[in-house]
């Protein structure tokens, strides 16, 4: 309607949409990142797409995203839609809701993860225990060439089992481990061209059959477990002695029982516990799991890593967190390898709490907006050869480690990643501890084109692989 056109005037510019279909005819099929990035060198930093009928303002480059997500944190600090699990999640649990349930989860959230350890003692030896339970599993692959996609991301997932149900499961429990194929298959679905389709004209895709539809049915299989264990937490409930996550959320609501606005009920606690899961496991394994591939096809770079690792650690301790500070080299290339593997490459799009100015143009209340990640962590101000696996993007000409702002692939501002530290913290222990103790080799012969990320869509996975465990 013409009062939606008069509303929507003074948006960025971008490609005139179709009816229906929006800006979809801009998109190369299986190839959503790279197109944003063209429709960049035509439209500028920020501009405009229309996914369906619904506009949507896309950020590129590090500081067109600080802009928002820091300078103007409040006017863009929503979560925007994710039509592939927004029908599922209802806007309930951290991730996807806003205003004051948001803010009350949110803090919630990062103070029990806080207090089960993030930063502190036992989360890091949780870490460290399991980096040695996987050691073993992994020694008993006898050297033999192994996919390790299952492996990494059992070993993973533990760490946040441990926190949010209090346990963490054996290798060879098959159960569990169909249970986290689950979330691999949700997050290859999510990221798949189906996916892509579906965020991007999901008035159309919510009624039209495909794998897309499949997503509900794993989510829902993935609640009948996040319920029982619920109802298990229930059954031993002591809130004197909160044991994990579930607990602790059990006793806020008590405590909030008489306060009306209290957004700490059931539906919060199963879709939260639900998320932290999922999160917990996806976007740390892949990273892992890319970041091995990287280091096949660059043996070099994984025996200068070892010979930091031999002369700071020695082969007669775990690592441990204060060794990093250490270690420039490795922590320069685990740095590198996150922003190479780019896991999120679009963010999780955000959304507008109010009508704003933003770079002279008025976006109105709602209006959702992708600050992406990738342009940041590929924007050649702060990378020279942004599209080399480099570790020298991390390190100064003596050697030392060096922070680079444009460096977020945990995003910024006031919704960044709230398991940053743990997700830090993991992939430093379970590096170091693997290479600590393996050299890994392949068969396979690598080329630059192997190890770049695919850049299809929501989320980059690695190619498959196979490698050996070869011990020291
Ligand atoms: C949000 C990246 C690991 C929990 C996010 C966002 C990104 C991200 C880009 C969106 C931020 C925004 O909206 O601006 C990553 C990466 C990880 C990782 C790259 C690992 C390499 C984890 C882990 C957890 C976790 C281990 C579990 C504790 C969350 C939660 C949010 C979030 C709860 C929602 C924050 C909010 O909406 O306020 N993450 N994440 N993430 N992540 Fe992670
Ligand atoms: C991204 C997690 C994707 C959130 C939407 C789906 C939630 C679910 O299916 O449970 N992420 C991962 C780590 N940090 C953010």
């Amino acid at each position: 309607t013409w009062d939606k056109m008069y509303r929507w005037r003074n948006l960025p510019p971008g490609p005139t949409p179709l009816p229906v279909i929006g800006s979809l005819l801009h998109i190369k099929h299986g190839e959503l990142v790279k197109s944003l990035n063209q429709l960049r060198e035509k439209y500028g930093s920020i501009y405009t797409l229309y996914f369906g009928s619904r506009p949507v303002v896309i950020l590129t480059g590090y500081e067109m995203v600080k802009g928002a997500l820091i300078d103007q944190g409040d006017d863009f600090v929503n979560r925007g839609r994710i039509p592939t699990v927004d029908r599922f999640f209802k806007a309930h649990g951290m991730i996807l809701s806003n205003g004051e349930r948001w803010k009350q989860l949110r803090r919630f959230t990062l103070m029990t993860l806080r207090n089960f350890g993030m930063g502190k003692r036992s989360m890091e030896e949780r870490v460290q225990e399991e980096a040695q339970f996987l050691i073993q599993e992994l020694k008993s692959y006898k050297q033999s060439a192994v996919n390790p996609t299952n492996i990494l991301v059992q070993a993973v997932s533990n760490v946040i089992c441990s926190i949010v149900f209090g346990n963490r499961f054996e290798y060879d429990n098959l159960k569990f481990l169909k249970l986290l194929n689950l979330f691999n298959e949700t997050f290859q679905l999510m990221g798949s061209t189906w996916g892509q389709m579906h965020d991007m004209i999901p008035e159309v895709m919510d009624h039209v059959p495909g794998p897309h539809q499949r997503i509900n049915k794993l989510l829902d299989e993935l609640m009948v477990f996040v319920n029982e264990r619920v109802k298990m937490n229930q059954k031993s409930f002591d809130p004197g002695t909160p044991r994990d996550f579930i607990d602790c959320f059990m006793i806020k609501m008590n405590q909030e029982k008489q306060n009306p606005n209290s957004e700490f009920n059931t539906k919060n606690l199963l879709l939260s516990v639900l998320q932290l899961f999922f999160a917990g496991t996806e976007t740390v394994s892949g990273t892992l799991r890319h970041g091995f591939l990287i280091l096949l096809r660059y043996p070099e770079i994984q025996e200068k890593l070892h010979e930091e690792i031999a002369h700071v650690i020695g082969d007669n301790r775990s690592p441990n967190i204060e060794d990093r500070s250490k270690m420039p080299y490795t922590d320069a290339v685990i740095h590198e390898i996150q922003r190479f593997s780019d896991v999120l490459p679009l963010n999780l799009p955000h959304s507008t709490v109010k009508d704003i100015t933003f770079h002279g143009y008025t976006i109105p209340k709602g209006t959702d907006v992708y600050p992406l990640l990738y342009c940041a962590l590929r924007d050649p101000n702060y990378f020279p050869n942004p599209n080399e696996f480099n570790p020298g993007h991390f390190l100064d000409k003596d050697g030392k480690f060096k922070k680079e702002d444009a460096f977020i692939p945990f995003s910024t501002g006031k919704r960044i990643c709230a398991g940053e530290g743990l997700a830090k913290m993991e992939l430093f222990l379970f590096f170091t501890t693997i290479i600590q103790n393996f050299k890994l080799a392949t068969k396979m012969h690598l080329t630059d084109a192997d190890i770049s990320p695919k850049m299809t869509g929501f989320s980059n996975v690695p190619i498959p692989y196979e490698v050996s465990f070869i011990s020291r």
